[in-house]
């Protein structure tokens, strides 16, 4: 865990308030196409996810969270199972515990909690649903062009929960922003697109090009999007994979779910085709989801992961 004393700083320019998508409308493909190239990130609202649904993966979210320490580390593992202060395992460290789960496997037969992990497929639906939107907006077909990545049975996608408790190392007394404590440090996500659902509590931040950090309002009731490295290769940069990170709070518990849509392991991503006008301007190296993986999981938090994969 990191207490930092460097200000929170202000955007320069061009920012006013994260991209809003309404996914029940057609016309927004334009705007969440503007949102994916100018921040990589939007939130969605109207989607067909119920309310009723999300209070119970909420409950049992903090139901498990609530169990005892013995209890919660009986699911301990890597990559998969419970986990506190440590992520990952090159050192990095945050005011967060978590519960990572393959949202690909049969979870009758797991020792996690049974409501949140038989319902992937709503998750795995709306994803596909807003990257074709996305597919229309950038005017390639056909629309499925994204989103039968991340839709087959043997795609390699996650489900992650996080805790965030109340932080008594923040001080309160101290109203200009700085004294800062990170619960989960800057970072991109490796996979192809991103979606977040958290309580009412703030915390989660995303960095713009200018550098500065923005801080996201809550808001339990949409899904935010962020577009993550897969993608921005398979855009040849044209969407951002957005840089992100957590804050931790002196008072609340920020509770958060996030699916993380990846591809099958043998998937090859590179620049689409029909996005470059020919091989010179493709800006990355070919990889598979496998090897991107693998490196991924060797790397800090912080680290520009692509970077290896850019074109020299
Ligand atoms: C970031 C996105 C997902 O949360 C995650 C993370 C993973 C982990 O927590 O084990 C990583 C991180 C994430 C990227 C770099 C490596 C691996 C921690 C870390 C230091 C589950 C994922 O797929 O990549």
């Amino acid at each position: 865990m990191t207490v930092s004393s460097k200000l929170v700083e202000v955007p320069k320019s061009g920012f006013s308030s994260i991209p809003v998508i309404d996914i029940s409308d057609p016309e927004s493909k334009h705007d969440m196409e503007k949102a994916c190239e100018d921040f990589g990130f939007f939130k969605v609202i109207n989607h067909s996810v119920s309310s009723e649904l999300v209070s119970v993966l909420d409950h049992e979210a903090v139901e498990f969270f609530s169990l005892p320490t013995s209890q919660k580390t009986q699911v301990a593992g890597y990559p998969f199972g419970y986990g506190k202060r440590a992520i990952g395992r090159s050192g990095d460290v945050g005011w967060v515990e978590y519960l990572l789960m393959n949202a690909n496997l049969d979870f009758g037969s797991h020792p996690f909690p049974p409501g949140l992990l038989q319902n992937p497929e709503t998750f795995r639906k709306m994803t596909c649903d807003v990257l074709e939107m996305m597919t229309d907006g950038l005017g390639i077909k056909p629309r499925n062009t994204h989103s039968k990545l991340v839709s087959g049975e043997n795609t390699d996608s996650i489900f992650r929960l996080n805790h965030y408790p109340p932080c008594p190392l923040i001080n309160n007394n101290n109203t200009n922003g700085s004294n800062i404590v990170i619960g989960f440090g800057e970072h991109t996500d490796p996979q192809i697109i991103s979606v977040l659902r958290s309580n009412n509590t703030c915390g989660l931040q995303i960095n713009l090009s200018d550098g500065s950090w923005i801080s996201v309002p809550s808001d339990p009731s949409s899904f935010f999007f962020n577009v993550s490295d897969s993608l921005q290769v398979l855009t040849n940069g044209r969407f951002k994979s957005v840089k992100h990170r957590v804050l931790a709070n002196s008072r609340k518990s920020r509770v958060s779910m996030i699916y993380f849509a990846g591809p099958s392991l043998t998937q090859r991503i590179a620049p689409l085709t029909c996005l470059i006008d020919n091989e010179d301007e493709s800006l990355y190296e070919e990889f598979t989801w496998s090897e991107y993986k693998n490196s991924t999981y060797n790397s800090r938090l912080s680290d520009n992961r692509l970077q290896p994969f850019e074109k020299k």
